[in-house]
């Protein structure tokens, strides 16, 4: 269903069901994703084993929250934007998941200097589909 990294394995009843589903899919992610962020910026001690395990949950749920963004589901802090212009939605939700997963992979060494180097790109995917396709 046009990103080509992401899960496609639900069909939703309901549009508000989407909706749920892909504001709680990003909304764990984001947790998953603070505590890498707050290794990598040094606001919280770098423990290896936490960074591997957050690291690899946010790569799986990287793939998940873009099936939820099917035709007629336009709602929440979504943008119309995204219906309209759906390649370039696409395109950025297939990069950060590319950088989720470079990140998982960072995460995995052990080693904090890699992590640092992984954090910024992928937080910057976040914000630069956040900048365009997201209400506030
Ligand atoms: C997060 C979160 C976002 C991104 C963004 C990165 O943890 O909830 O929306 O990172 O702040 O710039």
């Amino acid at each position: 269903m046009g990103v080509s990294a992401s899960a496609d394995t639900l069909k939703f009843g309901k549009t508000e069901d989407a909706i749920k589903y892909r504001q709680n899919a990003l909304f764990v992610m984001s947790q998953h994703f603070g505590s890498l962020g707050a290794m990598a910026n040094g606001r919280a001690e770098f423990n290896a084993d936490l960074a591997k395990q957050n690291g690899a949950v946010l790569q799986t749920l990287a793939a998940l929250p873009w099936q939820a963004f099917g035709k007629g589901t336009e709602g929440g802090k979504s943008k119309p934007e995204i219906w309209k212009e759906k390649t370039k939605f696409d395109d950025h939700a297939n990069k950060f998941v590319a950088e989720a997963g470079k990140l998982g992979a960072a995460a995995k060494t052990g080693d904090l200097a890699q992590l640092k180097a992984a954090f910024g790109p992928a937080a910057q995917t976040c914000k630069a589909c956040h900048d365009v396709f997201r209400n506030r």
